[in-house]
């Protein structure tokens, strides 16, 4: 006889860091359930290649219509999956966005996490369930100490990581109001090639190789002398489930002990495409050549009411807890990431060469 398999619930599944959790999750032999919000259009593309047919016997991944904002609809799918871990990574999860819309942001952010936690509750599952909150760099905002670790204080800095705060409070809360296995992850940036296309990293690599392969002719940026510790995605799933499996629910920082500015890595990728950057000018006039041409411009529309200038981990906790660190470095990662967007632009350079239209539009 097999052992019945371990349940899992992920919201958020279709993002980066879903995609690679259930991939994970499914490698170790459990069964994954994932929350997906109703589009116009199919939005599983990063989870499409581990999608199973609801048809097939056995099947250990499905996926459920449902939203964050909507209560009922989360107790429901709690209540038919029953799951032994839940993973909260659902979120608005752009800064920038959380400017212009702050409410929504609070809505899903902060009232999505505590309306997870009540569902939970609500069907008594507090015993079973463990609780799994994405947590962030973000709450560290205004510097307060370098490097930062678990014990440093929070000071948010935009309608996003006030929302945030406000999870990261409400899951420690229940926690100790109600004894639940509930943590927080407080991660620092990590990207890869299935991060979103508007925030930095991705729209640096994506802008880059389109550029490269004369798709468009510049890109245009905001604050690139901020300061950012990023480390992979696929390493910091690992840690999410790490924490889920201890004996006691703890929250852990999350990061690579390394710091770069957003300047250094449009000159990595530059030079993984083989395009040597020369920067002329200062502040907003300051623009990046490619040989004779402008190809990297600054834009103050990129740039923040309230701005987090600089963030550095310390996941000494992580690291002689649970015996974490991180296997792939960020110089690996983009290259990684540029392979993918270079391929992709030579894909649309193709197309475009016989007559389609392609959308290689970089926000
Ligand atoms: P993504 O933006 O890639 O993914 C967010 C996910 O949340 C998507 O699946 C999205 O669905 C879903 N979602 C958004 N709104 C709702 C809603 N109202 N109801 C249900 N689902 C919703 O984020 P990441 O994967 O990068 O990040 C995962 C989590 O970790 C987020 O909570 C983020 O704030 C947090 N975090 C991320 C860090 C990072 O560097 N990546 C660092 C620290 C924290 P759809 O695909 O339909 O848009
Ligand atoms: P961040 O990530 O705000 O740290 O939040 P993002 O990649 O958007 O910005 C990083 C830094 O780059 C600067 N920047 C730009 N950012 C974007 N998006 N576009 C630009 O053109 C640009 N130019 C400069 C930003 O000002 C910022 O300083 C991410 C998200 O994944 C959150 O959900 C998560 O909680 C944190 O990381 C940790």
């Amino acid at each position: 006889m097999t052992a019945k398999p371990k349940v899992a619930l992920i919201t958020g599944v279709t993002g980066q860091d879903g995609s690679y959790l259930a991939e994970f999750l499914l490698e170790k032999g459990y069964m994954v359930h994932g929350i997906k919000r109703r589009a116009s259009q199919f939005n599983t593309q990063r989870i499409d290649h581990i999608y199973q047919d609801a048809h097939v016997e056995n099947a250990r991944f499905r996926l459920h219509h449902g939203d964050l904002s909507d209560t009922s609809n989360l107790v429901r799918i709690i209540q038919e999956t029953q799951p032994d871990e839940i993973y909260n990574l659902a979120a608005q999860s752009h800064v920038a966005v959380s400017f212009e819309s702050p409410e929504y942001t609070a809505d899903i952010d902060a009232m999505g996490a505590l309306r997870m936690l009540e569902a939970i509750r609500i069907l008594g599952l507090e015993k079973k369930t463990r609780f799994y909150q994405a947590s962030t760099s973000e709450l560290y905002g205004l510097v307060q100490e370098i490097p930062q670790k678990e014990t440093t204080p929070f000071y948010p800095r935009s309608p996003y990581a006030v929302a945030k705060l406000y999870a990261y409070w409400i899951t420690v809360n229940y926690r100790e109001a109600y004894g639940m296995y509930a943590c927080n992850g407080i991660l620092f940036n990590h990207e890869s090639p299935r991060r979103g296309e508007t925030f930095v990293t991705r729209k640096i690599t994506r802008g880059l190789a389109n550029i490269n392969q004369g798709l468009e002719d510049c890109l245009y940026m905001g604050n690139i002398d901020a300061l950012r510790d990023w480390g992979h995605a696929k390493d910091y799933v690992r840690m999410q489930w790490m924490m889920l499996q201890q004996e006691q629910p703890e929250d852990f920082v999350i990061a690579t002990g390394k710091q770069y500015s957003v300047r250094q890595f449009i000159e990595w990728t530059a030079e993984e495409l083989g395009m040597s950057l020369r920067w002329e000018g200062k502040g907003v006039d300051e623009v990046g050549y490619w040989e004779d041409r402008p190809i990297v411009r600054i834009d103050s529309r990129y740039f923040r009411p309230t701005e987090v200038e600089t963030l550095l981990g310390d996941a000494s906790k992580a690291k002689e807890k649970l015996g974490w660190q991180p296997e792939i470095t960020v110089r690996e990662m983009c290259k990684e990431m540029v392979m993918h967007d270079l391929e992709q632009a030579k894909q649309h350079a193709l197309l475009k060469a016989n007559g389609y239209e392609v959308n290689v539009s970089v926000e």
